[in-house]
């Protein structure tokens, strides 16, 4: 048992964003911290520090242009080096002056076409660094009733998808994200999971859904999302972080343990936990340190999915068929319940690394190191 939880841990593959790694804030400030990467490049190196501490986050997403370079093979190439590599490339038409009033929804075809050449643009660094995952997020929506009209909109939307969807070449595909709200807070041309789902599935089995887990209004039960978007082939990956409020973008597992615990559980039964299925951070840290801030996150999503691998599958199927409502419940309490932290402190030490993936970092000196070494030039943050 702990034998066959250990190998399909040792399977699992999480991605951090290069977003994580610079400077970020709340619209009312952003606390600059020392030794913060000023280029892409600097982002990766940290980025590798996760994965030497934690051996299970060999990849990168990207975001463009917040990661714009000259020679994109080249850096995946340093990637390489490093020993990462890179993963999903982040679209962004959402800072840009055209983009007021939308991007591919956009009224003004001008703007549209602008926009789209920025997602055909995200396909060639695909294509360049090796990656196989395009991330479509869109800002666009109205703040006012009768501003434009809803439904052009949607056409709108589907005219841009289908020919992103038309340029992805052999083994790519593209990954559709919805939030509920913000920036445009009347109505959001992708506001849901139903929105995504219904423009994916019109276009192929290269676009699917991704579940961003800040994205929903309080109370949303994701889990079921999760298990409904498995259940039809169409869940590509999970944004992960935390939220008490709105899109808060904290850290995977703070703010809710159980919540993740219940994702993962609904993960696996589904039979989602493949490579297939993108296990993506999605955060910022604002207060804490970057990179211990990404070993935290990463350890945490470990640890949801080590319970999730525990709960009693026998067990639970006797209690769901003897209607035992309370068995049911306690067989998945049980799991949740176990504390898995020696059980990951085991693997790691069995697979070299240290069983203390936080104190080793923290020993380890790189945070001095790169505060000594990263002097002069502008921190990379968050924006273009
Ligand atoms: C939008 O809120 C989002 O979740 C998208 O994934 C963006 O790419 C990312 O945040 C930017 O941090
Ligand atoms: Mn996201």
């Amino acid at each position: 048992m702990a034998t066959d939880i250990k190998a399909a841990l040792r399977r699992q593959r999480i991605e951090t964003p290069s977003w994580a790694f610079g400077n970020s804030g709340t619209r009312f400030k952003v606390f600059a911290q020392r030794g913060v990467p000023r280029d892409p490049y600097e982002k990766l190196a940290d980025a590798a520090q996760v994965h030497r501490f934690t051996g299970v986050a060999p990849t990168v997403a990207l975001h463009i242009p917040w990661d714009k370079v000259d020679d994109y093979a080249d850096l995946a190439r340093h990637a390489r080096e490093l020993g990462i590599g890179i993963g999903a490339i982040n679209s962004n038409v959402f800072q840009d002056d055209d983009y007021m009033l939308g991007s591919v929804t956009n009224p003004d075809p001008g703007v549209r076409r602008k926009a789209l050449g920025h997602l055909l643009e995200c396909v060639d660094i695909m294509d360049l660094t090796g990656s196989d995952t395009l991330k479509l997020w869109f800002s666009d929506g109205t703040n006012y009733p009768g501003q434009d009209d809803i439904r052009s909109r949607q056409d709108r939307l589907a005219e841009a998808l289908a020919a992103v969807y038309d340029r992805l070449g052999e083994g790519q595909r593209f990954l559709l994200e919805y939030k509920l709200f913000e920036p445009a807070f009347y109505a959001t041309d992708v506001p849901d999971w139903g929105t995504a789902y219904a423009h994916c599935l019109k276009l192929g089995p290269k676009a699917q859904v991704v579940v961003d887990t800040g994205h929903h209004a309080p109370g949303t039960n994701i889990e079921f999302i999760v298990a409904f978007l498995l259940r039809e082939g169409r869940l590509g990956g999970f944004d992960f972080n935390s939220r008490f409020y709105a899109d808060d973008d904290l850290m995977v597992g703070a703010a809710d343990p159980f919540q993740l615990f219940r994702i993962m559980y609904e993960v696996i039964r589904g039979g989602g936990y493949s490579e297939r299925v993108a296990f993506m951070l999605d955060q910022c840290h604002n207060i804490e340190p970057k990179v211990p801030g990404q070993i935290r996150s990463v350890m945490n999503v470990q640890e949801a999915t080590a319970k999730a691998l525990l709960v009693d599958g026998d067990a639970l199927a006797k209690a769901q068929a003897e209607r035992d409502v309370l068995g049911a419940n306690a067989v998945f309490m049980d799991a949740y319940d176990t504390d898995v932290r020696s059980l990951l402190a085991e693997l790691r030490g069995e697979d070299g690394l240290d069983p203390d993936p936080m104190a080793a970092y923290r020993r380890s000196g790189y945070a001095e190191k790169v505060v000594a070494e990263r002097v002069g030039g502008a921190q990379a943050g968050w924006g273009a």
